[in-house]
């Protein structure tokens, strides 16, 4: 199956977390999701007592490991456009959805032809274009 490093806020903000969770569980009917916390409701609690350098050490392996990165990009996050830089310079295919009637993304992103974009307007156009990836990972 494949490995996915699956990307969202987290200290940018969580009012996309049921979204993420409703993604992430899609994804992990047919591939195995590395980075299953960030979908997490409980990820205050989870986050006490972890070393901010450990969970940038695991992320980073987790990274190397990934066929490919999906990321919910709508709400803005410092670290998800990090580890999206860092999928790009190590090869890793890059897929970013975002909600076009809530958010405008940032010029870096888009306008980096590496990237593969996905505007959306419902979330249900979302899970074919997933299906979709994870079939040609
Ligand atoms: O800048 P942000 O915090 O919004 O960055 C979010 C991104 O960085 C996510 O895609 C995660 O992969 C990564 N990230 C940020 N914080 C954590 C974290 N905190 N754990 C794992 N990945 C993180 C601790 C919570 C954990 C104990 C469940």
């Amino acid at each position: 199956m494949k490995k996915v490093y699956f990307a969202g806020s987290i200290r940018g903000g969580r009012v996309d977390a049921d979204l993420y969770k409703r993604m992430i569980e899609h994804m992990q009917k047919t591939a195995i999701v590395l980075t299953e916390h960030v979908g997490s409701p409980h990820l205050n609690i989870m986050e006490q007592g972890k070393r901010d350098q450990d969970i940038y050490d695991q992320d980073t392996a987790w990274l190397r490991e990934s066929d490919v990165l999906i990321g919910e990009c709508t709400c803005p996050s410092l670290g998800v456009g990090y580890e999206l830089a860092y999928a790009e310079s190590r090869g890793i295919p890059c897929h970013i959805f975002y909600d076009r009637t809530k958010t405008q993304l940032s010029a870096m992103l888009t306008g980096d032809p590496y990237f593969h974009i996905h505007p959306y307007e419902t979330e249900e156009e979302i899970y074919p274009v997933i299906d979709n990836i994870l079939q040609l990972a």
